[in-house]
Order: C-alpha cells, then structure tokens, then sequence
C-alpha cells in the first residue's frame, strides 16, 4: 500500500518536474507577469519583482530557522521545553524593527508608482470608456468619435447553444471584437472610465491598467504605449457583471500617430455625414454608427 503511494507520488513528482522543463523551454517568463509595453506596466513588473524576491529571502530566512530547531531540538535528542522563559525584550524589540524596516522598504517605491500610476498631467488624448452589458463604448471627446466594442461576430456565432461551430475553429475565440479600440503610441492618453448599467472593468494587463467602470462614476487611468510598439493588445472585462461578463473582451490598436490620425480624421467624417440629417447617403445606407443604438437610455 505504501509502496504504491509512494510510486505514485514519485510518478506525480516527475510529471511535475517534466512540465517544469516543459514550461522552462517555452520560458519561464510565461509562468511570470509579463513586462508590458509602457513605462508603467514595467515598473508594475519591477514592483512586483522587488517584493517577490524579498518575500523568498524572508521565507528562506524563517522555513530555514524553524527547520534546524525542529532537528535539532527534538524530543528524541532529549531536549526538555523551557517554561521558565516568558519575556524578553530584546527578541522582542529586533522582531518589531525588522519588520517595520522590510515594510518601509517596501512601501516606498510602492508608493512612488501609485503616484506615477494617479498623475494623468498632460494627457494628449482624452476618451471616455463606457462599460455596458455586454461591450464597450469608446467617445473621443474632442474629435466627435463615438463607437461601441462588441465581441466579434465569429466568437459570438460559435458560442451559442448548439450552434454546430467548432471554436476550435474560430481564430481568437472570444479575444476578438468587431470594432477595436483604436489609440496612437508615443501619447498619453487618458481614460475616463464609467459604466451605464453595473460595474464592469477596464482591464488591458499590457499597459498596466485595470479600472472599473461603476455607473454614476468617473474613473480616471492613462496609459502611453511605447512609440516602437504598435500592434494589438487585449483585455476583458474584470468584473464579474452578469451573463455575458466572459464575451465583452477588449482589443486595442495601437497605431502610429500618423496612421491614428488619418484614422481618427476618416472616422470623423464618416460618423458626421451620417448623423447629417439632410445628407441623402444617411437615409438610403445606414452606416454602423447610425444603426447601432446605445444599448442604455442616453440623455
Ligand atoms: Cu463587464
């Protein structure tokens, strides 16, 4: 009986140690937070470097002194417990101090980043972000652009009931929208992040943001992605709002300042000959943007 506990505990032992290696081959970063791309997310991943190695040398450090007592001071080496030591003040000032010195240590740079993280100055690009059930809404206030994120048509087809599609065979099950979130690199752009029905949450772990969108409220988060790193990014919804909280991910494209330009300029003038009343193309061929109405009430 023991013998076939032990085998077994040796094979899941081995399997284990073989998906280390597996997992060492593809990388251990993976297994690890990811660096980002922007100054932020790097200092998060800093951050939490930092204090991971502090919190293994503090494990070291304590797991190690309680195994050479618990070896050494046994009962079988005839070791009797001392119950005559009840106070000492030394011990107990040193194990006060240390502490203390390891949270200041750690509280600082800590705070230094919150603070970096808080300062949305000088922001170049400012776009309200609405979280709905179940999407997103994406209003750059000063350039009259206004359109709503929704999980792309594909995912949404295959993730039916019976709905006969492999989604297996869909290309980013569920990670794909229809309309992406378009920003420049190389600005600061400024989210102001809110929701129209319950709370949801903006999250892109590449940039280093995660905040919540409560209706009623106006949070605010900024991100400035690297200038030699356009490309895609993606997210989800964080917080658990309701049925379809897994099919309101979030894809953003991240291009240079002359092709967002070009693209913001295009949109604009798409979306205004749209909303034109007198414009003949809006009455004969809606657009997206005229068809798709907010899915809440807007004032
Ligand atoms: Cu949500």
């Amino acid at each position: 009986m023991i013998r076939a506990k032990l085998a077994h505990l040796t094979y899941a032992l081995a399997a284990s140690a073989a998906s280390l290696t597996a997992h060492a081959e593809s990388g251990w970063s993976q297994l690890n937070m990811t660096q980002g791309v922007t100054h932020i997310s790097r200092e998060i991943y800093h951050l939490h470097m930092k204090i991971f190695w502090i919190c293994v040398a503090i494990g070291a450090v304590v797991f190690s002194v309680m195994l050479w007592s618990i070896v050494n001071y046994r009962k079988s080496k005839g070791a009797v417990a001392d119950v005559t030591l009840v106070h000492n003040t030394k011990v107990e000032i040193v194990w006060t101090i240390v502490p203390v010195i390891i949270l200041v240590a750690m509280a600082v740079p800590a705070a230094k980043t919150l603070i970096e993280i808080e300062d949305t100055t000088k922001t170049e690009l400012t776009v309200k972000v609405t979280g709905f059930q179940w999407g997103w809404e994406y209003d750059y206030l000063d350039d009259g652009v206004v359109y709503f994120s929704r999980l792309d048509h594909h995912s949404d087809a295959a993730r039916e009931l019976l709905s006969g599609i492999d989604p297996a065979s869909v290309e980013h099950y569920l990670l794909n929208v229809d309309h992406p979130f378009v920003v420049p690199v190389g600005t600061k752009v400024r989210l102001l992040v809110t929701g129209a029905d319950v709370i949801h949450s903006w999250w892109v772990p590449a940039f280093g943001v995660k905040k919540d969108a409560i209706p009623g409220f106006v949070n605010e988060a900024w991100f400035n992605i690297d200038a030699d790193k356009p490309g895609l990014y993606r997210g989800q919804c964080a917080e658990l709002c309701g049925r379809d909280h897994g099919f309101m991910p979030i894809v953003v494209d991240a291009r240079s300042k002359e092709d967002f330009a070009a693209w913001l300029k295009q949109k604009a003038a798409e979306q205004k000959q749209a909303t034109a009343p007198t414009a003949p193309a809006a009455a004969s061929a809606p657009t997206a943007a005229t068809e798709e109405k907010a899915p809440w009430p807007k004032s």
